[in-house]
């Protein structure tokens, strides 16, 4: 088991808006550093990603999208505003147009969905490293043969085709998936496990037939991100059927959460290769998740995945600090 991992991520923190109080963030860099101690301990090797591939973020995403997080610092200084956070405060919904702003203030806001994420001066290093991770991970799953986990600070699978939240800015595990497909692999699978829907993977796939995104998740009716992973969101166009959302209650415990799973793998089965979006949110101590799920049940989940015998590139998502979040990615990658 490979490991991908990099320092860059540490200049990526801020405070976040939760619930209407500010709070240190969730998704701090504290949380690389306990997955990375746990996986040195497990005596896994490490390497560093290579350079972040900007020609392949500006197709997941536009390059319109992709230099905005890369100005945004610059621009939001710039622009004489001190606050040490940028980020938007007002979003285009219903009734308002999807105008492009001239002003940094109004930019964030068109290319944002949520009050939870914002950009800092490292915000544009940690989101590129983030990414070249997650591409250095599919290429060293081909390569090698063998499993790739790129370690993934910030996160990705809330990330749309142009705007940010959910802590997510680059979309590191559709970033993979298309590196896959550029390489040759026909039909490309994306398991998305992570508590929370991965409406942005979604929303980059949707119309797609090559791309088969399935995710398992707290249902959006009484969960984050509220508006996008129901389960007859099924895809458009070529992609018609290609979107598999399997909606959860809040509180789910383990025999439901891997029945899910079975319906999942039997979707994905026979695919070329498999990117996996492994949040660890689910943990039954997560402070974000209110799933049951185990430390144990993490290896389980990895020994079924693996039992599809699909080339795979693994990606992190979310998990939030606590005492047993390294040991619960060391349990899955142990399974790997
Ligand atoms: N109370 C990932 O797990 N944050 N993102 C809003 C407001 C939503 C989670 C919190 C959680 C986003 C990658
Ligand atoms: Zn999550």
């Amino acid at each position: 088991m490979l490991i991908i991992a990099s320092d860059e991520h540490r200049g990526h923190r801020y405070r976040e808006l939760h619930n209407g109080e500010m709070v240190d963030g969730f998704e701090r860099p504290e949380r690389a550093d306990l997955i990375a101690a746990a996986l040195r301990s497990a005596g896994h090797h490490f390497v560093e990603p290579g350079p972040v591939d900007r020609e392949l973020l500006g197709r997941v995403h536009t390059p319109a999208y992709v230099e905005l997080l890369e100005t945004a610092w610059a621009r939001w200084v710039g622009a004489g505003h001190t606050a040490t956070a940028a980020m938007g405060f007002m979003w285009p919904t219903g009734g308002f147009t999807d105008r492009e702003p001239a002003d940094i203030v109004g930019l964030l806001g068109r290319h944002s969905f949520s009050a939870d994420t914002s950009i800092v001066a490292g915000t544009w290093a940690a989101v590129a490293s983030s990414a070249a991770i997650a591409t250095t991970a599919a290429d060293r799953t081909l390569d090698d043969g063998e499993t790739a986990y790129g370690l993934c600070r910030p996160p990705g699978h809330h990330a749309g085709r142009d705007r940010f939240g959910g802590y997510c800015l680059v979309n590191n595990a559709a970033v993979a998936a298309q590196r896959l497909r550029d390489r040759g692999m026909g039909r490309v699978g994306v398991l998305d496990v992570d508590y929370h829907h991965g409406n942005g993977t979604q929303e980059i796939f949707y119309a797609r037939d090559d791309v088969v995104f399935v995710s398992i998740h707290a249902d959006p009716v009484e969960e984050f991100p509220w508006f996008a992973g129901f389960p007859d969101e099924r895809g458009s166009g070529d992609g018609e059927g290609a979107n598999l959302n399997l909606a959860l209650a809040r509180g789910t415990g383990r025999a439901e959460w891997f029945a899910a799973l079975a319906v999942a793998l039997e979707r994905l089965r026979g695919l070329d290769a498999l990117v996996v979006s492994l949040g660890v949110d689910t943990f039954e101590d997560d402070p974000l998740g209110t799933f049951h799920l185990t430390t144990d049940d993490f290896g389980r989940m990895a020994t079924e995945i693996t039992g599809l015998g699909t080339p795979t590139a693994i990606v992190q998502e979310g998990g939030y600090e606590s005492d047993d979040l390294g040991r619960n990615v060391a349990a899955f990658l142990a399974h790997i």
